[in-house]
């Protein structure tokens, strides 16, 4: 069975050149999906993942699968939806940054649902797994999928990375997030969503209002990530890269982060795991990157703390 299980959507990407999306023509196509660019990241470092959602019936699920297969994704238990498309996003790049626009109300994947969990597929591959793998995202999808994480349980670790997107709670209550966040045993965060959806970004004060229980990483991007646990604290810094682009980086980390969790790495190197594959998405366009050459790994792992810096 694979180590590691991710649950939640992908989406067909469309990009194209800068600026206003009504000016571009030309479209390039990828695979987006927060859960999904962790299940690749892991993939490509060489974990054993599975991929579990629903997809459409359509072409665009066609490519998300052709896609996550050929990274080495298990998606054995993907259901195919009869009626509902596979979700779409489109990246705007204006003056310099990101915006993103989705086509996912309805898709197939927001109808996952407790029901979902239960399929033989589905809940063979969870009770297989040591790490389950899901983000806020999910549990802003739709009523059904909030009810759906609500219901993960089992004898696996239950990380989740916050993934605060805004446009997806309009008018909701973040009740459910909250609840997921506060069940993980491992949990993401970036500083900057943290202020937007905690109220503050201080490590010691977002682990308090968690329960004090988990594993908490919070991730203050260019600079360092700091991880805290009942233990103590950890901090690394990021390392300094020529940013193409920088959406994927956080999936990029966690991937990272979860693989060295599961080889049992000292917390230093889960974090500077979770830099270096963050570092590969920052450098490309897409939302995800090429795996982690293997020497490069094991050697900045293992450098000093000069070397790193
Ligand atoms: O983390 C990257 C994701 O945000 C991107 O791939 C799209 O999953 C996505 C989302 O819902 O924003």
């Amino acid at each position: 069975p694979a180590a590691v299980v991710c649950l939640g959507e992908a989406m067909i990407m469309l990009a194209g050149a800068a600026g206003p999306l009504e000016d571009v023509e030309t479209f390039h196509r990828s695979v987006g999906g927060a859960e999904c660019n962790v299940a690749g990241g892991l993939a490509g470092l060489g974990v054993r993942t599975s991929w579990l959602s629903r997809l459409g019936d359509d072409g665009f699920g066609k490519q998300v699968l052709r896609d996550l297969q050929s990274r080495d994704v298990e998606v054995g238990g993907v259901e195919i939806d009869p009626e509902r498309p596979t979700a779409l996003y489109v990246k705007e790049t204006r003056d310099g940054r990101s915006r993103m626009h989705y086509y996912r109300t309805g898709s197939a994947a927001s109808a996952m649902s407790p029901a979902f969990l239960e399929r033989p597929a589905v809940a063979e591959r969870l009770a297989g797994a040591r790490i389950v793998h899901t983000t806020g995202i999910t549990a802003a999808l739709s009523d059904d999928t909030a009810a759906m994480v609500s219901a993960l349980s089992g004898d696996f670790t239950l990380s989740v990375d916050l993934n605060w997107r805004p446009v997806l709670w309009r008018n909701k209550d973040p009740e459910p997030l909250w609840r997921l966040l506060k069940a993980a045993d491992i949990v993401l965060i970036g500083a900057d969503e943290a202020l937007v959806f905690a109220g503050t970004s201080d490590p010691t004060e977002l682990h308090d209002k968690l329960g004090g229980r988990c594993v908490l990483v919070v991730k203050n991007d260019a600079h360092t990530a700091t991880a805290l646990t009942p233990e103590g604290r950890t901090d690394v810094p990021a390392l300094t890269v020529q940013v193409v682009e920088p959406v994927g980086a956080g999936d990029a980390f966690a991937a990272g982060f979860l693989a060295g969790t599961l080889e049992g790495l000292p917390m230093q190197q889960r974090l500077r795991l979770g830099h270096l594959n963050a570092a590969a998405v920052l450098a490309v366009p897409q939302d995800h990157a090429a795996p982690l050459d293997p020497a490069l790994k094991a050697r900045l792992l293992n450098c000093s703390d000069e070397e790193w810096a």
